[in-house]
């Protein structure tokens, strides 16, 4: 396959609510594309970082950056270039997995679609279909929050997961549970907590959720073993899982016993396959998180999602959660499902008039 050139695009696209989480409230998208062009076809990545840098160091500028000045350079250069040579090529880069993800995913998306392989096949989904939760954000009132939480419910959503921090988890939690019965329901406190908090934490235990993700620092896989040991809830880790390696090192020193995989935070979709099948071998279950992402990225998350080890209910939300006006057309809930495309690649395309009109900047790099 041989490159002929990278657009690298920024979009802005506003969110049908705000979206609060403990390091922040989003209220629109800022998201880079990155768009592969081959000698026979294109293909299309998206970023998941968002506007700054507090889900993680990535955020859409620095990415839109190293693209520019050095992985699309490095991976330019590579002879024969097929997506598996991607990561190889960016290896002496410290960091940057999302940026990596998406130019990885470009490849990835223009070399199925010349050979007409959908991603679903080619990471080896066994599903036509992929269950669906929602991430409900922290709101101004617990009535606010069950307001949120009805909708969802009424939408079919077969999974409720609740932003936490401290001074808003054990009560919220309780509120939903009392009111909603006996739904799937998690929480997702994005590493607002310290390992003293652990015995404030084992307050959730009576409420029988299905996990509690990422609630200390990503660096402390040492206290999210500690904290296994002192809470019933199940531990899942979504920041501190940022590779193969590390979801083996986690599972090995009991830091979690479920893992949210988000190809973005790992590099793309290739090690997040190799995430999965590190914790299938392990008995760990795995589900597939959101960043946000648009139509394109929804696309690829559902053909991950459908993979055999994913058997619990993914962030992977309808396109009417995030945006009036999806990038691509509109992913619609069906009985609390998604549909995996099945078409070439992602299987989706940007709307040509809706892309022109969210793009914020536009770069063409020549190879
Ligand atoms: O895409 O539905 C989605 C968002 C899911 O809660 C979600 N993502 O830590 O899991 C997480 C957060 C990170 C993104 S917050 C902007
Ligand atoms: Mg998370």
């Amino acid at each position: 396959m041989k490159l002929t050139g990278v657009e690298i695009r920024t979009i802005e696209v506003p969110l049908v609510a705000p979206f609060r989480t403990s390091f922040g409230t989003e209220t629109v998208r800022r998201a880079v594309l990155v768009r592969a062009v081959t000698d026979d076809s294109e293909g299309w990545g998206e970023c998941g970082a968002g506007t700054g840098p507090f889900y993680s160091a990535e955020y859409a500028d620095a990415a839109t950056d190293v693209l520019e000045r050095f992985l699309v350079p490095m991976v330019a250069a590579v002879d024969d270039l097929d997506a598996h040579r991607v990561a190889p090529a960016l290896e002496s880069v410290r960091g940057h997995r999302m940026a990596k993800a998406a130019l990885e995913t470009a490849v990835l998306d223009a070399d199925l679609r010349a050979r007409g392989i959908s991603f679903g096949y080619a990471l080896g989904a066994i599903r036509d279909s992929v269950a669906c939760g929602v991430s409900v954000g922290i709101t101004a009132s617990i009535p606010a929050l069950l307001d949120a939480v009805a909708g969802y419910l009424a939408d079919g959503y077969l999974r409720i997961k609740l932003k936490i921090e401290p001074g808003w988890d054990v009560e919220p939690v309780r509120a939903v549970r009392e009111r909603f019965g006996d739904i799937l329901l998690q929480v997702d406190a994005n590493t607002a907590y310290r390992r003293s908090d652990a015995r404030h934490l084992a307050q959730l235990d009576p409420f029988d959720l299905l996990l509690l993700e990422q609630p200390l620092p990503e660096d402390d896989l040492l206290g999210h073993a500690e904290l296994a040991g002192v809470v019933q809830t199940p531990i899942c880790l979504d920041e501190s899982i940022v590779s193969a390696a590390t979801a083996a090192d986690a599972i090995a020193l009991g830091a979690c016993s479920i893992v949210n995989i988000k190809p973005g935070r790992v590099g793309g979709y290739l090690e997040a396959r190799r995430i999965h099948d590190v914790c299938a071998a392990n008995g760990i279950p795995v589900w597939c998180g959101g960043m946000l992402e648009t139509g394109l990225g929804r696309a690829a998350n559902l053909a991950l999602a459908a993979l055999p080890g994913f058997t619990l209910p993914g962030d992977t939300s309808a396109s009417e959660r995030y945006y009036r006006t999806d990038l691509t057309e509109p992913f619609v809930l069906d009985a609390g499902h998604l549909t995996v495309p099945t078409g070439p690649g992602l299987g989706v395309s940007p709307l040509p008039d809706v892309l022109d009109e969210v793009t914020v900047e536009r770069r063409w790099l020549p190879v």
